[in-house]
């Protein structure tokens, strides 16, 4: 099992995430990591600290010569605006914003100025979660797995469905999505919402190809990958649904136009359709596996909503803090890293070992196995 840990706030000096069993022999270098946390900064709609902030990582251990060692990985992200905050006096915040961590984070914790909640339940955070996910994403890539993500709908705008040739388009794309016509109307959305004080949310989907059947188990519930991948996009800030595959329209359906049918050839079984998103049991079933979480609208409003002085108990308008108007691109990146933490450690399960090199010899032995069945 991989596990891992982030630490940091928003402005302080740094984000940490620490990585526990990551096998020895994989190459990891900064540059494995660094392209993902550009990714996660990009997208149109994002707000004043995106320009502030060029997020580059640092190894402070488990790794030497440019191979993993099989000890924890301790990775360091410096805040370029923590300097911004040093020695300042920062009033306390106290009117919540509606839709963030900053009521129930007060009451549960007993504190009096909500900065103290804010500061770690920031989408900053994900950050280092980003970072992880690049570990995760490099062991898979060792399997030829590879993980991919974009953005399907903003604001009730659908982008056309995604083909997997437009993979460097969506890259391109300052909203990840291939869909030039939508994603005007998407960018015209964010800007009327700018312009409005307001803010937008939307879908992503992301895409694991190439993953071998029989990851992940029926056998318990915790050991369903389907389970994992849907409690793990919950746990993004801002993620209020998950649907794998048809999702909620299979709901709408007869089974007969739900389910995907069974085909063998040269030893090995294949579906022409793949409504399940690649799931079936809470187990891979050989197809992409597709899953798509629903973002609400960033919970800060530059003309805020109706809330309550903690203090006074008064009735206020809720605080102001610099924030994005649509952040949902950059939350699929984030996706990515999420989906590529469940599917690693649900594949370490089944082809767990100490090396890389051990963790090929069982795929392999696996995929002899099961070929001609
Ligand atoms: C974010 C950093 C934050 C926000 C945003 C995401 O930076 P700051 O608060 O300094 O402007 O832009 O955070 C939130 C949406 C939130 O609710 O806290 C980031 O790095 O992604």
């Amino acid at each position: 099992m991989i596990r891992f840990l982030t630490a940091g706030e928003s402005h302080g000096k740094a984000l940490v995430t620490v990585l526990d069993g990551v096998p020895s022999g994989l190459a990891l270098l900064v540059s494995n990591v660094n392209p993902e946390l550009k990714r996660r900064q990009e997208g149109y709609g994002r707000g004043g600290r995106m320009a502030i902030e060029n997020d580059t990582v640092e190894i402070l251990s488990g790794v030497r010569n440019g191979k993993t060692t099989g000890a924890p990985i301790t990775l360091l992200i410096a805040n370029s605006d923590a300097k911004n905050w040093e020695n300042k006096i920062v009033p306390p915040v106290t009117m919540p914003r509606p839709g963030h961590a900053d009521l129930s984070g007060v009451l549960k914790y007993g504190l009096s100025d909500i900065r103290d909640v804010l500061e770690r339940a920031s989408a900053r955070e994900t950050a280092a979660r980003v970072a992880a996910g690049a570990v995760c994403k490099a062991l898979l890539k060792e399997f030829d797995i590879n993980i991919f993500g974009y953005v399907t709908q903003i604001a009730g705008i659908y982008a056309k469905p995604f083909v997997s040739k437009n993979k460097d388009a969506v890259e391109r794309s300052p909203l990840r999505t291939t869909d030039a016509k939508a994603e005007k109307l998407m960018i015209r959305a964010i800007e009327k919402a700018k312009k409005q004080g307001d803010s937008l949310g939307g879908v992503f989907e992301v895409r694991a190809v190439n993953v071998p059947p029989g990851i992940g188990s029926y056998t318990q519930w915790d050991k369903r990958l389907d389970a994992r991948l849907a409690g793990g996009l919950m746990s993004l800030q801002a993620i209020k649904g998950v649907e794998i595959g048809l999702g909620f329209e299979a709901a709408k359906r007869t089974g007969s136009k739900v389910h995907d049918e069974i085909y063998y050839s040269k030893g090995s079984y294949f579906r022409k359709t793949n409504n399940c998103g690649g799931l079936e049991g809470g187990m891979s079933n050989g197809s992409d596996i597709v899953i798509r979480a629903a973002m609400k609208p960033i919970a800060t409003l530059y003309k805020p909503l109706n809330s309550i002085d903690i203090i006074s108990k008064k009735k206020v308008k809720a605080t102001v803090e610099r924030s994005d108007t649509c952040a949902v691109p950059a939350a699929c990146v984030v996706g990515e890293a999420i989906v590529a933490y469940e599917i690693v450690n649900c594949f370490m399960e089944k082809f767990g070992g100490d090396t890389v090199l051990d963790m090929k010899t069982s795929l392999k032995a696996y995929l002899k196995r099961i070929k001609g069945r």
